[in-house]
């Protein structure tokens, strides 16, 4: 892993072709099919009941949380609190990603968020973003997110775009440097309010090379949570469904239930809606 690691220090980004087995995929296909029963069901139940998520979620303590489509409140864009939701999962998956991430960082790290972007068919497009600072309402200043593709993500359903080297690319750039353990990184300048809350700004994004970095089912991507990256919508006529297992290093504490406990009482806090196509980036404006 030390060249995985110095590039990955370098690019923000590495993928483990392959890095997990077909027990563990057909583990994570049978709990995503699950977990999107419960998260469709869990839409209707609460259309039926004439609550909004926002007063649903704040009475809940330990529901899988699901935010809709920006353009079919029945329809599932997203899913989250699959650790908290989900035995094998969590048993099975998340400590071998932890165990990558570990040797990467030559650290211990834990679990802060997870997630299960659906990226159904026509939609799911996510403007460029640092996910840095959607998270930033806790302590951990530095993140690392390992990617899991469900189906096959190509170029014409949505596949993630990262840079060459951003570091070097926005390096005359005025930013907001924050130090972390693997050093001085990069906050660049995002909109703040409306709809492209928290998308980088145009004139950065066009200083950046990017890159498309198409995924096999079974591929994990390590990303850290200061590089930039986005991906166009889904022109396929399939879903293009994605996890996504978010850690922190465990010397800044672990924060999984409070993270998920502030998201159910301020579900609509545009901070937990940041560079999403989800309805919730809709109240922003
Ligand atoms: O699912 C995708 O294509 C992108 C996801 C992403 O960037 C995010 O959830 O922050």
């Amino acid at each position: 892993m030390s060249d995985l690691s110095a590039v990955f220090k370098r690019q923000g980004y590495i993928v483990l072709p392959q890095g997990l087995t077909d027990t563990e995929m057909e583990t994570l296909e049978n709990s995503s099919q699950t977990l999107y029963q419960r998260a469709e069901q869990l839409l209707a139940d609460i259309a039926a009941s004439g609550k909004t998520l926002s007063e649903f979620y704040q009475q809940q303590s330990d529901a899988l949380i699901v935010v809709p489509e920006i353009d079919n409140a029945s329809k599932v864009c997203r899913y989250e609190y699959i650790s908290g939701s989900c035995a094998p999962v969590r048993e099975q998956i998340i400590p071998k990603l932890q165990q990558y991430i570990e040797t990467l960082a030559g650290t211990p790290f834990t679990l802060f968020k997870d997630k299960c972007n659906a990226k159904n068919p026509g939609g799911g497009a996510f403007e460029p973003h640092q996910d840095v600072i959607a998270y930033n309402q806790f302590n951990p200043q530095y993140h690392i997110t390992a990617a899991i593709f469900l189906d096959d993500a190509t170029l014409e359903n949505g596949c993630l775009n990262f840079p060459e080297n951003y570091l070097a690319d926005v390096a005359e750039l005025e930013n907001t440097p924050m130090e972390t353990p693997v050093g001085t990184l990069p906050i660049l300048a995002s909109y703040d309010g409306g709809r492209n809350n928290g998308n980088i700004q145009q004139s950065i994004c066009e200083q950046i090379r990017w890159q498309s970095i198409p995924a096999r089912a079974g591929d994990v991507v390590l990303f850290d949570s200061y590089v930039p990256h986005y991906s166009e919508k889904n022109d396929s006529q399939k879903t293009r469904r994605a996890m996504f297992f978010t850690f922190n290093a465990l010397s800044d504490g672990d924060h999984y239930q409070a993270y998920y406990r502030m998201k159910r009482e301020q579900f609509d806090n545009p901070a937990f809606h940041v560079a999403t196509p989800t309805a919730h980036s809709r109240l922003n404006d």
